[in-house]
């Protein structure tokens, strides 16, 4: 297979994300999942014309192909699937977010299968789509991630929620990091190298790359703890001195230690309970509410075990506040 790719579309491509209140299933049907391509929709090829490269600091470089691919062992994985939002915006919180079932091989398992080098400390993943983005001539799109991560369930899938992928989400193979934001998840997967260094290219280097408070930059790889509330929805009419049941989802890369409703902005904060899901999926949070006469809204946050909160406002993860009135 060359280099060379058709494309269904041309240039950025996204579908508008599900409002959090739309969000009541834990598993996302497809139709309502993020979609998010920068450069464009890779199409036209077939599952049996696909290779997938791995290379680099490796001692058994191999070229596979999807058939071999889903000869070994499978393995399954739900989890929550975030858009980390535009990199021309990275602090504007979009909460493009649905929770998925995926199915492939894992990273882990071909890597043993190649051996790989004591120097490697990265996994770079290469998709097939390039072109331009943000004004800039790209390449191929490329991402990274720590070679210690591997271990983490990360799969090479070939099914999204039991079928086979759409060309939108990277028919015929993708990766997909469970707990790091969705750009590590690259789409129409053509190569994986072992390498020393953090991958060169706009999207490792000059994008995706968040400020610290020394200076320094962080990659956006792990997702900060987040939560949407789902019911009541936004403007929903409540009546004073009612009961009414607050739930949403809560997730992050770090274990969720607990969620917390607030309806006077802040002021005070009461524990939600969880329902943990197993795995990478997001976890339900349930709260009673008396409804109060002067709520104007109700605002949720997460807190990770490391206790790590969710901020008011100036991150991605920034608190989520639904309005509502009250009869
Ligand atoms: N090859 C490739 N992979 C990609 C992207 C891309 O533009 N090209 N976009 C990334 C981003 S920013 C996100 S949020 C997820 C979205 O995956 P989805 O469209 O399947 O939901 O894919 C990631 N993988
Ligand atoms: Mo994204």
């Amino acid at each position: 297979m060359s280099d060379e790719f058709s494309y269904k579309i041309r240039g950025f491509f996204g579908r508008i994300p599900s409002e959090p209140h739309d969000l009541t299933d834990r598993i996302t049907r497809t139709e309502a999942c993020i979609v998010l391509c920068h450069l464009g929709v890779v199409d036209g090829h077939t599952a049996d014309d696909w290779r997938l490269e791995i290379g680099g600091l490796v001692e058994r470089p191999k070229v596979l192909t999807v058939r071999e691919l889903k000869s070994f062992p499978r393995h399954e994985i739900a989890s929550v699937h975030q858009c980390a939002g535009s990199p021309l915006a990275p602090d504007k919180p979009t909460r493009r977010v649905c929770n998925v079932s995926w199915a492939g091989v894992r990273l882990d398992y071909l890597l043993k299968m190649v051996g790989v080098e004591r120097t490697a400390r990265f996994v770079w993943s290469n998709g097939a789509d390039s072109g331009e983005f943000g004004g800039i001539e790209c390449g191929h799109y490329v991402k990274d991630l720590p070679l210690s991560r591997a271990a983490n369930d990360v799969l090479l899938a070939y099914e999204m929620n039991g079928s086979g992928l759409l060309p939108e989400h990277g028919f015929p193979l993708r990766l997909v990091v469970p707990g790091y934001y969705g750009t590590n998840s690259v789409k129409w997967l053509r190569k994986i190298e072992l390498r020393a260094e953090r991958a060169p290219g706009v999207f490792t280097t000059r994008w995706y790359n968040d400020p610290e408070p020394d200076g320094s930059t962080r990659p956006v790889w792990e997702i900060a703890p987040q939560s949407i509330i789902v019911s009541p929805k936004p403007d929903s009419r409540l009546n004073s001195g009612g009961l009414v049941q607050v739930w949403g989802w809560a997730w992050g890369d770090s274990n969720l230690a607990a969620v917390e409703l607030s309806s006077d902005d802040g002021a005070t904060w009461q524990q939600c309970r969880l329902e943990h899901a197993p795995g990478w999926s997001w976890t339900k949070f349930v709260c009673d509410f008396f409804v109060t006469e002067r709520c104007t809204g109700l605002l949720s946050r997460a807190r990770s075990r490391s206790g790590e909160l969710q901020p008011v406002t100036g991150r991605r993860n920034a608190i989520y506040r639904v309005p509502i009135s009250v009869l």
